[in-house]
C-alpha cells in the first residue's frame, strides 16, 4: 500500500537526543526545549526540565552539530524566582528564543506558572549565563509565546495564545518598548468541529523569516476520549503585516507516532519550542519535546515546506 503521508520532517534515527539521564543532577523529565545556533555555529538548546516536586526550571545543552555531543550545564541555567517575580511561584516553561540583532540580544519567551494561572513573560541574555528579567507582558492565561527577529512597520511583535474558553487561538500583539503592548490583532483560529486542528492551537517554534513569508509551525490540540493529541500545522503570513494569513495548511504534518513520543509523562504529544537554519539556508532542525518526557529533533527542508504549503491558496 503506498503512504499518501507528506514525508516534510524526518525524525532523527538517534532520538530522543536527550533525556533526563543526560542531566549531572536528578530531574524528572527535560523536553519543549527553545533553539538557537551561536554565532560560532554551536547549537544552544533552552531545555524545560521539571523537576520532582513538579515544577520546571531551564537548563542550556550545547552541541556543535546540534545532534550529538551535547555538553549540559552541570546546575539549573535559569530558576524561576519567585521573590522578585511572583508570577514565577510555580516554574518556567517553554521557552522559545529568538536573536534581536537590533539589541544584540537573546529574547527569551516563556511561561511563567502561578496561582492566577500561566503568563507571558519575557528575558533577555548575551550569553545564557545572565538574564535581565522584563517580568510578565502578558497576563494569564496565555502561552506559547515568541517575538519576531525585528521590529515590523517600527514596533516589536510578539505572536501569543491567550485562552479565551471554548476557543484558544493565536493573537499578534505590538510593543514600542518589549515592555508596554497592544494593537492586539488576532491572528489565526482554532478550527471548529472535527477538524485536528479544532478549539485549541498555539505557536510551536518562533516565526521563521522566508522569501514568501513568515513560516509558523503551531501546534493542533485534538480532544478525544483517550485524551489530547498534539500534533503540528503550518502557515504563513505577510512579511509587512503578519496577522495576514497568505495560505494554511488542511492537514497536520507531524504528530505523534514513534515509541518516545506517544508514552511518557503525558503521551502522545510532540511539542516543538525551537529551531536551527543551517548554514545551507534550507535544512531545519526542530526541536520538540516528545510526551513530556525527553527531547527530540526533526530534520526538514525549508524549500519542500514552501511548496508544500503552495497547495493550500
Ligand atoms: C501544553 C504545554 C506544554 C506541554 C503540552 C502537553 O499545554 O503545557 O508544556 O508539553 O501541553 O502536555
Amino acid at each position: 500500500m503506498s503512504d499518501h503521508r507528506p514525508q516534510l520532517f524526518h525524525r532523527h534515527r538517534l532520538n530522543p537526543i536527550l533525556t533526563a539521564a543526560d542531566w549531572a543532577y536528578p530531574a524528572n523529565a527535560v523536553f519543549n526545549p527553545g533553539a538557537t545556533l551561536l554565532s560560532d555555529g554551536t547549537t544552544l538548546l533552552l531545555c524545560r526540565v521539571e523537576d520532582r516536586r513538579g515544577h520546571s526550571h531551564l537548563c542550556v545543552a550545547r552541541s556543535a552539530n546540534g545532534v550529538d555531543d551535547w555538553k549540559v550545564d552541570r546546575e539549573p541555567t535559569m530558576l524561576a524566582d519567585p521573590e522578585n517575580f511572583p508570577e514565577e511561584l510555580w516554574g518556567i516553561e517553554d521557552p522559545r528564543i529568538t536573536y534581536l540583532p537590533e539589541l544584540k540580544k537573546h529574547a527569551i519567551v516563556y511561561t511563567a506558572f502561578t496561582r492566577g494561572g500561566p503568563g507571558v513573560a519575557l528575558a533577555l541574555t548575551q550569553d545564557f549565563r545572565q538574564f535581565e528579567r522584563l517580568g510578565m507582558i502578558m497576563p494569564p492565561e496565555d502561552k506559547d509565546a515568541a517575538l519576531f527577529p525585528h521590529r515590523i512597520g517600527g514596533s516589536w511583535a510578539l505572536i501569543h495564545r491567550p485562552v479565551s474558553a471554548p476557543g484558544a487561538h493565536m493573537w499578534l500583539s505590538y510593543s514600542p518598548d518589549l515592555r508596554h503592548w497592544g494593537s492586539h490583532k488576532l491572528m489565526l483560529e482554532a478550527r471548529r468541529g472535527a477538524w485536528w486542528d479544532a478549539n485549541k492551537i498555539g505557536l510551536s517554534p518562533p516565526p521563521i523569516e522566508t522569501s514568501q513569508g513568515w513560516l509558523v509551525i503551531y501546534h493542533g490540540v485534538r480532544q478525544t476520549c483517550a485524551g489530547c493529541l498534539y500534533r503540528l500545522g503550518l502557515a504563513l503570513f505577510d512579511l509587512q503585516t503578519p496577522e495576514h494569513c497568505l495560505r494554511r495548511g488542511d492537514e497536520w504534518v507531524f504528530g505523534p507516532e514513534a515509541p518516545y513520543e506517544q508514552r511518557g509523562d503525558v503521551d502522545n504529544v510532540a511539542f516543538p519550542c525551537g529551531y536551527t537554519l543551517l548554514p545551507d539556508g534550507d535544512t531545519l532542525h526542530i526541536y520538540y519535546g516528545a510526551a513530556d518526557t525527553s527531547v527530540a529533533l526533526a530534520t526538514a527542508s525549508l524549500k519542500s515546506i514552501l511548496k508544500w504549503l503552495d497547495q493550500w491558496q
